[in-house]
């Protein structure tokens, strides 16, 4: 209850910032981010979005400060798109369940690209799974919209949810994000590495790119290379980080 009421206060008082954590390509170039809620609560410190999320989705705040953290996003990548070493940079930003559902959800995002002038074919949504259990064919109708206008669409946490294969075929999606859980494990456990055998391979042959998140070691990127994996999220390449510590050849100049 006290954590709740303090969540009321938080986006008013200028308390949430996003982290921002690096996707890199097969030759080790950044090719985007993933921007990372954090609650700097004065009392506790950093509050992770793992705690802070659930409860704002179940009082519906999550809509004010999604809203807020794709704003932010895309005033961030309008920046960048006026900058030609950075212009090829493409920001992920997650969307809940929540935010999704609202009649007009598409209005919303298509105000903040207007009123950012961040460029629609450079935003990725990540969706998870969770959102085409009910509600398909609305889910589909708003993602056919945003992606007329070039937004683009990634499938968070891939594997844990109930995949149907179906669904995956009549959405417009761009990528599968290979969920950590495998990733952490695929050395070590077999399954682990034949779920990330599968995935790899239905991208492929559904035409979707592929991400792998959570990797931490050289070995486990070998893996995922040698195994047609081509892009990387994780710490072996940088932990999520405020702006000004991304690393040189990206951080802001304002
Ligand atoms: O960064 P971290 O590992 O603590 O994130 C934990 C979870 O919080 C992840 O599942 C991530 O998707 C979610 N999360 C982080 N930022 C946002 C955000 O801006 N909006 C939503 N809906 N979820 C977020
Ligand atoms: O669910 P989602 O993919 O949005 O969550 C992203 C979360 O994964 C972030 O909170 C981020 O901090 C975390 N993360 C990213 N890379 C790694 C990694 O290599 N190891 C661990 N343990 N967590 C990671
Ligand atoms: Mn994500
Ligand atoms: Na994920």
């Amino acid at each position: 209850a006290r954590l709740e009421s303090d969540l009321r206060q938080a986006l008013p008082r200028g308390e949430f910032q996003l982290y921002y954590q690096p996707q890199i390509t097969a030759d080790g170039e950044m090719c985007g981010v993933e921007a990372l809620l954090r609650w700097q609560h004065p009392g506790r410190g950093v509050v992770s979005p793992g705690e802070f999320i659930p409860l704002a989705e179940e009082n519906r705040m999550i809509l004010a400060i999604g809203g807020w953290a794709l704003e932010s996003a895309c005033r961030q990548l309008a920046f960048w798109a006026a900058d030609p070493e950075r212009q090829h940079l493409v920001m992920a930003v997650n969307v809940s369940p929540v935010q999704f559902r609202e009649d007009d959800f598409v209005e919303q995002v298509l105000a903040i690209l207007d009123a950012t002038r961040a460029p629609a074919r450079r935003l990725k949504l990540e969706v998870t799974e969770s959102l085409f259990m009910e509600e398909r064919d609305d889910a589909r109708a708003k993602m056919l919209r945003l992606s007329e206008r070039g937004v683009r669409f990634s499938l968070d946490d891939f594997g844990t949810g109930y995949s149907s294969l179906s669904y995956l075929k009549r959405l417009p999606l761009a990528q599968l994000k290979i969920d950590q859980s495998f990733v952490r494990d695929l050395l070590e456990d077999q399954t682990s590495a034949a779920i990330v055998i599968s995935i790899i391979s239905l991208a492929r042959s559904l035409e979707l790119d592929v991400i792998a998140e959570g990797g931490e070691t050289e070995a486990q990127r070998d893996w995922l290379t040698t195994h047609g994996c081509t892009r990387f999220q994780g710490y072996l390449f940088s932990r999520p980080q405020p702006l000004e510590r991304l690393p040189l050849s990206l951080s802001a100049t304002t």
